[in-house]
């Protein structure tokens, strides 16, 4: 895992903050920000510059001390010193820091004088107006705190790519319908196909964004405006959920895309690199002094700082502008390219669908194969198949292949691996099938070295030849299970087995960040739904995504391989 720049200034700005709040040397809290601000403005990865051999403390205002906390946190992700201080703040103190209009001087007085610990108690104290006559505040003030505790995202819920999905298509539906909107599309983290948004960042053009932005704020589904001036507003849902919208003129739509598309990362550096080359770079265009040269299109904005078009999904500043500079990028795999869905199941097992119908639903989504990969009889999954059925359900698929055309049925399972590392099947009735999947459901805290032992050794099956979602992450309900993920991929690649990208859109499973080292490390992916039900085959949109992010290639997939071809990829020498 690497940490960024940025991250690890932030954790040096927070210990400051609470320093400043528990009264601490001055100079040493100035010199705790300048740190910050050097790290975060290095130019190079810090960490690589370590690895570089780079003397850190020669660098001004880092010096030996600083030098020593900045390994702390490269090499276990956080700051003792930090967390022990977190420790003495009542729990959700620390989240007050993040309102706009609160630094550490002003907390101090709300805890002081107001008991106020908390963005409810924040939030309660804005609306009730006992904040403005406190010293250092006044009216404006509170209203601005009484905004920001309002902002759904600054208390950090998250939506799931696929729940913000059907209310950003009816949000656009209605603005489109307006004589007065132009071009409407949804930027942020949500065009980045990110796995959960924070928020949604609404851009258009307008020739008269005003009238727009009144159309807006009357959509039925928002319960609060938040803000709402000439060109943008930001409204909160029903659902909590924020929206941002802004309007801009048509000539910069291309510059405004780019900015609200972010990631912030990615535009910083694409700022740096423009500054380099004496251009500057903003949300209306990129210009050459007062001159505006490019910004109707995000194609001429990339063209214009000397790079090819890099997709929304790549930038997250994950090394695309160095891959867009030198002719590198990856040539993202489509949804076109998936040739069947290897991750299925039916009502052999926990599904709803019948296997006929789970196959006549894949064939008009144009697959040429799929297979059928019920759950094996196991304590941890409900209904699962054993011998007796998985035998009736090959006889049952042999005759469904011998009447349905234009796809065919492959004969899979779905085996558990077992706490030891066996699978819930024995090797007899995995060698009549033509793809074994295996995947963990039980025993997800075990120690890394047994999870990664454990998975590892059902891999050595010889009949072994994907592991479903990976690391076992449920969205917002369970985090990965510790497993040795670099030598993971290793041996999978050794063994010819085939990491899944789970489409489920609480699994997400491998996500982006590991499927891009596993990529970088050899590995193969399978893309595939886990169905339950004949609607949920299009949840391979979301695997492909992840996918995306993770810089995946057609070439990277086997099941973009025609089924001839797939049968040989899968074959373990
Ligand atoms: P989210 O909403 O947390 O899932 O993530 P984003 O990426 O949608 O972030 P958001 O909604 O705060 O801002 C939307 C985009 O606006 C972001 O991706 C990049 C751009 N942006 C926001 N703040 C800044 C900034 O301070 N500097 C730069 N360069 N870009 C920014
Ligand atoms: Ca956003
Ligand atoms: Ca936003």
């Amino acid at each position: 895992m690497t940490i960024s720049n940025s991250e690890i200034a932030a954790i040096f700005e927070q210990l400051a903050d609470l320093l400043e709040i528990r009264g601490e040397n001055h100079f040493k809290i100035i010199a705790y920000r300048n740190a910050a601000r050097t790290i975060e403005n290095l130019g190079a990865d810090i960490s690589k510059m370590i690895d570089d051999g780079v003397n850190l403390p020669k660098i001004p205002t880092i010096g030996e001390h600083i030098a020593q906390k900045v390994k702390e946190i490269i090499t276990t992700g956080k700051l003792s010193k930090l967390e022990d201080l977190k420790r003495s703040f009542p729990p959700h103190f620390i989240d007050i820091l993040s309102i706009k209009g609160i630094g550490p001087k002003r907390a101090g007085t709300l805890y002081e004088k107001l008991h106020i610990d908390s963005l409810e108690d924040l939030r309660e104290a804005a609306q009730n107006h006992k904040i403005r006559d406190l010293e250092g505040f006044d009216e404006k003030l509170e209203r601005m705190i009484l905004d920001g505790t309002k902002l759904s995202k600054k208390e950090g819920k998250r939506f799931m790519y696929s729940v913000a999905e059907p209310y950003a298509d009816a949000l656009i539906a209605y603005l489109k319908k307006s004589e007065e909107a132009s071009k409407v599309i949804v930027a942020g983290s949500y065009r980045r196909k990110k796995d959960t948004v924070g928020d949604l960042d609404i851009l258009a053009t307008s020739k008269h964004p005003a009238l727009l932005i009144d159309y807006f704020v009357k959509y039925p589904h928002i319960k609060e405006i938040i803000s709402k001036g000439d060109t943008k507003s930001t409204v909160i849902f029903k659902n909590n959920m924020q929206i941002d919208i802004r309007c801009v003129p048509d000539d910069s739509y291309g510059a405004a895309l780019h900015y609200f598309t972010g990631s912030k990362p990615h535009n910083i550096s694409i700022r740096k690199m423009a500054i380099e080359m004496g251009l500057k770079v903003n949300e209306y265009g990129i210009f050459k002094g007062e001159e505006k040269i490019a910004g109707a299109t995000e194609d001429e904005m990339y063209k214009t700082v000397g790079l090819c078009y890099i997709e929304p999904e790549l930038r997250e500043n994950r090394g695309e502008l160095e891959a867009a500079r030198d002719g590198k990028l990856p040539k993202l795999i489509d949804l076109k390219d998936i040739k069947g869905d290897l991750h299925i199941h039916t009502l052999y097992s926990d599904a709803q669908n019948s296997i006929l119908e789970m196959a006549e639903a894949a064939k008009k989504l144009g697959y040429e194969y799929i297979a059928i990969t019920d759950h094996s009889k196991h304590l941890a999954i409900v209904n699962g198949i054993d011998e007796k059925k998985i035998r009736q359900q090959i006889e049952e698929i042999d005759k469904i292949n011998e009447k349905l055309n234009g796809i065919t049925l492959l004969k899979g399972v779905e085996v558990d691996i077992l706490e030891d590392g066996s699978l819930a099947l024995p090797d007899h009735i995995l060698k009549g099938l033509d793809i074994v999947v295996g995947g963990v459901h039980d025993k997800f805290k075990l120690s890394q070295d047994k999870q990664t032992k454990r998975i590892l050794k059902a891999m050595d099956n010889q009949y072994f030849n994907i592991l479903a979602h990976p690391t076992g992450r449920l969205l917002g309900e369970r985090k990965a299970y510790d497993i040795d993920m670099e030598l993971l991929f290793e041996e999978a690649k050794i063994r010819n087995c085939f990491l899944e990208i789970n489409g489920q859109p609480k699994r997400l499973d491998l996500d982006d960040i590991y499927a891009k080292s596993a990529k970088e490390a050899g590995v193969k992916f399978i893309l595939s739904t886990d169905a339950h039900n004949i609607a949920t085959l299009d949840y391979m949109r979301y695997a492909l995504f992840q996918a995306r992010r993770g810089w995946i290639e057609t070439k990277d997939v086997i099941n973009t391989l025609p089924l001839d071809k797939f049968k040989k990829a899968l074959q373990r020498s």
